[in-house]
């Protein structure tokens, strides 16, 4: 009954592949964004259960040029947005990328993407291993 059981909780991590143990991931989405468009906006929630801080250092996507972080700022009632260089996460904190806020700008698309397709990110962060997912493309805001 015990070897059973450690097998069972064993195997995700098998075929998961060097997952970083206490970064978990939630509502990841892409925005489908209308023809043409060159960028597209994604979103997740980045949870960070160690007892250290986490920077992620970049995202990375075969379906995109460049894929960068970008944070939105309001001045004087008009929106702009950065790119921002890493992303720090402390201890116990979950961090939300989400529409308004700071998010992943994906750019240079090499597919049209539609609502209903997935695409593979790879979240790179200092000191921990990569972190892919595959994120589905949606409609929404
Ligand atoms: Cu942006």
């Amino acid at each position: 009954m015990r070897a059973a059981t450690a097998i069972f909780f064993l195997l995700p991590w098998l075929g998961a592949c060097a997952r970083p143990a206490g970064i978990e991931t939630a509502d990841a989405w892409i925005r489908e964004a209308p023809p043409g468009a060159q960028r597209l906006a994604g979103y997740l929630v980045i949870d960070n259960k160690l007892s250290t801080a986490i920077t992620l250092t970049g995202v990375s996507s075969d379906a995109f040029a460049t894929v960068q972080i970008h944070r939105t700022t309001m001045h004087d009632g008009v929106s702009r947005m950065r790119m921002i260089g890493e992303l720090v996460i402390g201890p116990g904190q979950a961090q939300s990328l989400s529409p308004g806020g700071t998010h992943l700008m994906l750019i240079d698309p090499q597919a049209k993407l539609v609502a209903g397709d997935f695409v593979r990110l790879v979240l790179h962060f200092a000191d921990q291993p990569d972190l892919a997912l595959q994120v589905p493309v949606k409609t929404g805001r």
